[in-house]
């Protein structure tokens, strides 16, 4: 599955070891300067390790901040995900700030090349060289906090779910121990992946099946879609309107054993509610538990039982039924944005 690979993103040095890094490698390339002439060599090799120690906290920095997706880039879900997790503020202020590091520290490099050109004594170029070393370190003081930040982020965003936006995805809701995750368990070839949205402690399931080379996705929403939406904030319905737009059908379980947790009328409003968050997409009503509201099952529709497998194979090619007629399949149709050069 595509989605955010936050994993990728390699952990980030921490500012001393980014000087240390680039002034051991600066010293190095000095070595390798070679004039018999006093004067010219030492003015050659301040340059140089100006230059070399520049490339290098320039090009870590920014190496780093082009692993980080930039969140235009991103899917809605993605993006109200990070918001809640992180704040899309924040990531875009940090990266910003460790960008403009990066352009200071070539700036100062070019100053300080510039003046060693015009000095005319060997102390001078000496001095210049501890000069823009001073000012590279305190550059990289000045984002330290933008640096650790994202490295915070990072380990906060590893955890969410990932999902792709090219394949389909079914949303599975309805209220808490109704068996959801049971359910993406007993559909997905595989285990589910396990992830955690920023707003609730309780893991949610993401699994997949695939059908005719698509990944068929589905995803769980405990705390988004299981308790009434008077008790929402901003970003979890921020979280909520992006399920409508990743999400290709909204597919709903009802508990109507006696063992559950929350009394069928408040489940029945619960889906009310859902079903109004997500008007736009086709919506499924499933009864689950099948295997413990025994003769009752036959009289509610679709019963299914993540334990006995009963209904699940119906259901699957009911959702991939809907998938697939919900989709505007035109060979004529060109995408947005495109057009020809002629
Ligand atoms: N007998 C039976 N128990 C189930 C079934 N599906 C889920 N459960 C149980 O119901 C409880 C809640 O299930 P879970 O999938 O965690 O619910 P969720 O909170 O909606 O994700 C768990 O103890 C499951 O073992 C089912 O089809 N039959
Ligand atoms: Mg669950």
């Amino acid at each position: 599955m595509a989605g955010v690979n936050w994993r990728s993103i390699p952990t980030v040095l921490y500012p001393q070891e980014i000087l240390d890094k680039a002034f051991s490698r600066a010293s190095k390339q000095s070595d390798f300067v070679e004039d018999p002439d006093k004067y010219h060599r030492v003015r050659k090799q301040m340059d140089r390790m100006v230059q070399s120690a520049a490339d290098v906290i320039d090009s870590t920095l920014l190496k780093w901040v082009d692993r980080w997706p930039s969140l235009n880039a991103l899917s809605q879900f993605d993006q109200a995900l990070i918001d809640a997790a992180v704040g899309n503020d924040e990531y875009r202020k940090s990266l910003g700030t460790i960008q403009w590091a990066a352009e200071q520290v070539r700036k100062i490099a070019g100053e300080t090349q510039r003046k060693i050109l015009r000095l005319r004594n060997i102390e001078g170029f000496h001095q210049a060289r501890r000069h823009a070393y001073g000012r590279f370190s305190s550059i990289l003081d000045q984002v330290s906090p933008q640096i650790m930040w994202l490295g915070e982020a990072r380990d906060t965003l590893r955890h969410l779910p990932s999902l792709d936006p090219g394949e389909p995805c079914i949303v599975v809701a309805g209220a808490p121990n109704v068996g959801k995750s049971a359910l993406i368990t007993a559909l997905s070839s595989g285990e589910p992946e396990v992830a955690s949205y920023p707003f609730t402690t309780k893991q949610l399931h993401l699994g997949h099946f695939e059908h005719r080379r698509r990944a068929y996705q589905m995803v769980d929403t405990p705390g988004l879609l299981d308790r009434p939406m008077s008790e929402r904030n901003r970003i979890e319905l921020q979280a909520i309107a992006a399920l409508e737009h990743i999400g290709d059908v909204l597919l709903f379980l009802i508990d109507s054993s006696e063992g559950t947790t929350t009394p069928l009328d408040q489940q029945e409003h619960l889906l009310e509610e859902a079903g109004h968050l997500m008007s736009e997409r086709p919506l499924i009503v499933v009864h689950s538990k099948a295997d413990l509201i025994g003769g009752l099952a036959e009289e509610v529709e679709t019963p299914i039982s993540a334990q006995t497998g009963q209904g699940l194979e119906e259901l699957r090619a009911r959702l991939i039924e809907v998938i697939g007629a919900d989709e505007i399949v035109d060979p004529l149709s060109l995408p947005e944005n495109w057009h020809r050069d002629e």
